[in-house]
């Protein structure tokens, strides 16, 4: 049996978390065309007859601006020191740029196996790859590298072969049958606000955290009674995302509970207020409030260990 933990880190934006998904077999992380989808660390497990991967998807590299960015960032830096094995995720239809490679000799540096997807070439000339793998390799690069589409399945089996490959020999981390560490109200969480991260402005999204204010389910009839609260920035932020006549919020709600609907395999009656908390980003104890307690904790462990320093 091999089993360890799998990094997953690249740019905002790049596929980590459809990856993720896709080699799990199930939906563990929200996905949407904006950056900073991923806000906290999430962990994906693949169990096989013979191997156990635990992917820990992270929030991505990109410029911090508020304390709740910061602190994601930071829990992508540490994550990948602690792993078996780094899978640096790099967008192959938008191409290799210096600051890629630059990005991947310093994880390269970690001194930690590392392997590179080059996805999402589904929707690139094919013919572009070859040139892009020469760039990453006389970039200093010494990982292999995997053209893969997340998307339509292709080139991941070889992929989670090889990572398999570098993981070492040991016990299962996790029972057979668990694939997240995440709770299902964090996940009824995360499904909200993918889809206000699909129907909205980007400002809009990166500004909202969406609460569990109710999670229950009915004694009788497979149904559950949900009702959350979506805290935003701003007065204005908040009536756009009620919408004239509460249109846009009504829409994003119906296709919330379809999805959860999908993931809980009951019915839902979901219930949506929005309420406006200014500057909840840049406030410790509101990111705790709002259920990133996990990432506090990171930023907390890490200026522990600055100070014994
Ligand atoms: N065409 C295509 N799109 C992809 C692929 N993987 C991811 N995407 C899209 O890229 C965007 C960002 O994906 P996401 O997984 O959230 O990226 P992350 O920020 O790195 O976790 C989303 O719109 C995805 O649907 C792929 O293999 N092919
Ligand atoms: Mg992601």
């Amino acid at each position: 049996m091999r089993a360890g933990y799998v990094a997953v880190i690249g740019r905002a934006n790049a596929g980590k978390s459809t990856l993720i998904n896709v080699m799990v077999g199930e939906k563990v992380a929200i996905v949407s065309p904006k950056p900073q989808t991923t806000r906290d660390r999430i962990l994906g497990v693949l169990t096989k007859e013979d191997y156990q991967i635990v992917f820990v998807d992270t929030p991505g590299i990109y410029k911090a601006s508020t304390a709740l960015s910061e602190m994601m960032m930071k829990t992508t830096e540490t994550t990948g020191r602690d792993v078996d094995v780094i899978l640096f995720v790099t967008d192959g239809h938008k191409g290799i740029s210096e600051e890629d490679i630059a990005l991947m000799s310093r994880y390269q540096s970690y001194g930690v196996p590392m392997l590179v997807a080059y996805t999402k070439t589904d929707i690139m000339p094919e013919e572009n790859i070859p040139g892009d793998i020469v760039k990453i390799v006389n970039g200093g690069i010494e990982s292999d590298i995997f053209p893969v589409s997340a998307r339509k399945g292709k080139n991941i089996a070889k992929l989670e072969k090889a990572l398999v490959a570098l993981l070492p020999e040991g016990d299962k981390i996790f029972e057979q049958d668990i694939i997240s560490d995440k709770s299902e109200r964090f996940m009824i969480s995360e499904i909200m606000r993918e889809k206000i991260l699909l129907k909205y402005d980007k400002e809009i999204p990166h500004g909202i955290a969406v609460v569990v204010e109710r999670f229950a389910k009915r004694e009788t009839g497979n149904l559950y009674d949900i009702d959350l609260a979506i805290v935003c920035e701003k007065p204005n932020h908040k009536a756009i995302l009620i919408g004239k006549q509460g249109q846009a919020l009504k829409e994003a709600t119906s296709f919330a509970r379809k999805d959860m609907e999908k993931f809980l395999d009951a019915k839902v009656f979901l219930s949506v207020f929005v309420k406006v908390k200014e500057d909840w980003r840049d406030k410790p104890e509101l990111i705790r409030e709002y259920g990133y307690a996990d990432l506090l904790k990171e930023l907390q462990e890490q200026e522990r260990k600055k100070s014994k320093k």
